[in-house]
């Protein structure tokens, strides 16, 4: 077959393996699949399969994560390239969000060797077991735990059950005391590569099955607590009311107004909780969570400290209080610049041309840039939609980009 059309089996291969591995999802619309429950054991199973087609030794390290290994014993054998991305979904998600890149990594490291050759330093693709934050209020644990950045603490934060993140990873066949442990030596890792499907609209208004990324951006969440009084809904007169849900209505509409008139930040006022919660009493507390993006810190620091003292001030005007606190940050993480020209060309062979752009959404390649040289590859995402049942993308672009990380492999 012309070496396109063999991309394109190797695309099939990697939606048929998609449409496999998506069984493994609680009962419902889309994908769910969460990390150290049977959905995941299951994936974690098929994915061994792909691992092992792909010459690798598998193991399940402390936090969690799937590894594939291929020892060979080159100059560089002690040196590993590291691939992969995250096996857990959203509720109700999409096929293709985090597994995609764990299939591809698999498809590229046989599709780069599969000529006999092997590479003069280690490989390894792995599947992180949390990536999305949606059964624990924490995620990243296992690429933070490599880079040494994971913080103990977050082990004892529980899930909607009360079940420990700590007791679930052990129970799985983690070991949350050996995490710590886990922390790879820099100068053994040569780099990172994370392929990730789009999740926007850039590649299909372009008609480009990838792109290269160049920064993914850094990110912080928010508690805002606002605290009025609350009263009879009937007797109370309108002015003068310490009504906490105005204020709240006042503070999203400003600060989303002026989110807007920046391009390329992003503020979401994503969980809101209000009491005494009657259709007769004035709201007296809401709590509402700010997320706050950017690919610049220094943009995202100067809108939240805008958006601190707006806070304070509207609450203040309206003889209410109210406090904005940070319970999450991750930096901006610029992609390197030298697999960022590989991966270039590698399109330029691939699909004739190559596209860079910058990731709103983040990801597993931004805690593994605590520890080595990181780059992502996009692929096509139909109608730009993710993080829903009709994610989707196609065998054919599949295919481009393991014919493009396969060039990468080869040209490390
Ligand atoms: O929130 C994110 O950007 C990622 O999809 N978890
Ligand atoms: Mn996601
Ligand atoms: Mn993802």
């Amino acid at each position: 077959a012309s070496m396109n059309g063999q991309l394109q089996d190797w695309g099939d291969m990697a939606q048929m393996r998609l449409s496999e591995i998506s069984a493994c999802s609680l009962p419902g619309e889309g994908v769910t699949r969460l990390p150290f429950t049977d959905e995941h054991r299951q994936a974690n199973k098929i994915i061994a399969g792909w691992m092992q087609t792909a010459g690798m030794d598998i193991t399940l390290d402390a936090a969690g994560t799937l590894v594939g290994r291929r020892q060979t014993g080159g100059k560089r054998g002690t040196k590993t390239f590291i691939l992969g991305s995250h096996q857990d979904s959203v509720r109700n998600g999409g096929r293709y969000d985090g597994i995609m890149g764990v299939v591809l990594a698999c498809l590229a490291v046989e599709k780069a060797f599969a000529d006999g050759s092997e590479p003069d330093f280690a490989i390894e693709v792995h599947a992180y077991a949390d990536e999305e934050g949606v059964r624990f209020p924490t995620a990243l644990l296992g690429p933070r735990a490599l880079a040494g950045s994971a913080e103990i603490a977050v082990l004892d934060l529980a899930d909607e059950n009360g079940i420990t993140l700590r007791s679930a990873l052990d129970a799985f066949g983690g070991d949350a005391s050996a995490v710590p442990e886990l922390a790879r030596q820099p100068e053994g890792i040569i780099g990172y590569l994370e392929a990730h499907i789009e999740q926007g609209p850039v590649l299909e208004n372009e008609d480009m099955p990838v792109g290269v990324v160049t920064s993914i951006c850094g990110i912080e969440r928010n508690r805002i607590t606002i605290n009025g009084k609350t009263g009879h809904a009937g007797t109370v007169p309108m002015r003068g009311r310490r009504d906490a849900l105005v204020v709240a209505s006042q503070i999203i509409s400003e600060l989303t107004a002026r989110a807007e008139a920046l391009d390329e930040l992003r503020a979401t006022f994503g969980t809101l909780a209000l009491s005494p919660g009657a259709v007769n009493q004035i709201p007296e507390t809401v709590i509402l969570s700010l997320e706050i993006r950017s690919p610049s810190d220094a943009d995202r620091q100067a809108f939240s400290n805008m958006a601190r003292s707006f806070v304070e001030a509207t609450a203040t005007a309206s003889d209410c209080s109210a406090e904005m606190e940070q319970n999450y940050r991750q930096p901006a993480q610029g992609c390197n610049a030298g697999y960022i020209d590989k991966l270039q060309n590698a399109c330029r062979v691939h699909q004739g041309r190559s596209r860079l752009l910058a990731s709103g959404a983040t990801h597993d390649a931004s805690a593994m840039a605590a520890l080595c040289p990181m780059a992502m590859l996009f692929v096509r995402c139909r109608g730009g939609v993710s993080h829903v049942p009709e994610e989707y993308a196609s065998a054919a672009d599949m295919g481009v980009a393991i014919g493009v990380m396969a060039q990468f492999l080869n040209s490390l």
